[in-house]
């Protein structure tokens, strides 16, 4: 009665159920816009990009997407030096000189892909819209990240309801090219695999409060590392404004915190470092009970399950 899960790369082929119903008669209203569609169409015409091994769909922009992309950017970029942490900046420094990140163009998956390859390990695999828990903690166990490729609408181009890519491109990939920190991925994936629903529930919430929402300290100071802040500009100047309430991280504490998804968190859980959250994690993780143990085996990147 364990869950089934995933124990080779193109295993993740399967890890796609989308939680969003995709309409395509609605997508004038919807607020990713009608432009969902041709990222959307793209990867469910390629649903089995590791299996055949082909290279990340390109996505060409209309120029009001650009435009989006441009204000989102110069909009953030601004206040990063001040609330970003260390790893984040360095991050973000690197794919400006090395991956042509920047105002004019939103970055292609293909290319960003190959970047993080190089430095962590990790890659890019292109998804049409928000994935159940369960599959996309998956793949994190694989050094997958599973990645949107449309933007917000136009509209809004502060808020976006759902991932976009601003959110992947500008929140969750700077991180990502932390060697630290994609270990600190992989091991929530990892603690994913087979796991009970009311554990998927706890990692979820323990990811939602790290990898999207965290925040730690830097020289005496607190900094956000978790790209829902980092890809919302309000949100981000309002968690590190006093306002709200902080804990300190604590995952079995943390893991059972309500959290919101339609306004801003009431609290944030605070890291002493990168190094804590990744020990008390791992205290954690080894907490949950399941049948058998695995371990990740980078040459073939599969799961060898004990
Ligand atoms: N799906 C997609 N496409 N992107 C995400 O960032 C994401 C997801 N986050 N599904 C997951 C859920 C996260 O909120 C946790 C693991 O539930
Ligand atoms: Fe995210």
């Amino acid at each position: 009665k364990v869950p089934w899960f995933p124990r080779k790369i193109r295993d993740l082929d399967k890890c796609n159920l989308l939680i969003t119903k995709y309409d395509p008669d609605m997508d004038q209203d919807h607020p990713v816009s009608k432009c969902i569609r041709k990222g959307m169409i793209d990867v469910l015409m390629h649903p089995s990009l590791f299996h055949r091994g082909e290279p990340l769909p390109r996505v060409e922009y209309t120029p009001e997407e650009v435009a989006t992309w441009r204000e989102v950017y110069r909009t953030l970029r601004t206040i990063y030096p001040d609330l970003a942490c260390r790893q984040f900046l360095g991050g973000l420094q690197q794919l400006e000189r090395e991956c042509g990140y920047g105002e004019d163009s939103i970055p292609q998956l293909q290319e960003v892909s190959a970047f993080l390859k190089e430095k962590t390990g990790f890659q890019l695999r292109p998804v049409a819209g928000l994935l159940s828990a369960r599959d996309f903690l998956a793949s994190l166990a694989f050094r997958v990240f599973q990645c949107t490729q449309y933007i917000r609408h136009a509209s809004a181009p502060m808020h976006s309801p759902e991932p976009d890519c601003c959110h992947e491109l500008l929140g969750h990939i700077p991180m990502l090219a932390d060697k630290e920190f994609a270990q600190f991925s992989q091991e929530i994936g990892l603690a994913s695999l087979g796991a009970s629903d009311e554990d998927i529930e706890r990692l979820s919430t323990l990811y939602w409060f790290t990898v999207e929402f965290g925040l730690c300290k830097q020289n005496g100071t607190v900094k956000a590392y978790g790209a829902g802040l980092l890809s919302s500009y309000g949100e981000l100047i309002y968690a590190l404004s006093n306002e709200p309430e902080y804990k300190p991280f604590n995952p079995e504490e943390t893991a059972i915190q309500p959290y919101q998804d339609q306004t801003f968190q009431p609290v944030y859980f605070v890291s002493e470092s990168f190094e804590d959250a990744k020990i008390k994690m791992r205290r954690y993780s080894s907490s949950i009970q399941r049948p058998f143990s695995v371990r990740y085996d980078p040459f073939t990147c599969s799961l060898e399950v004990l």
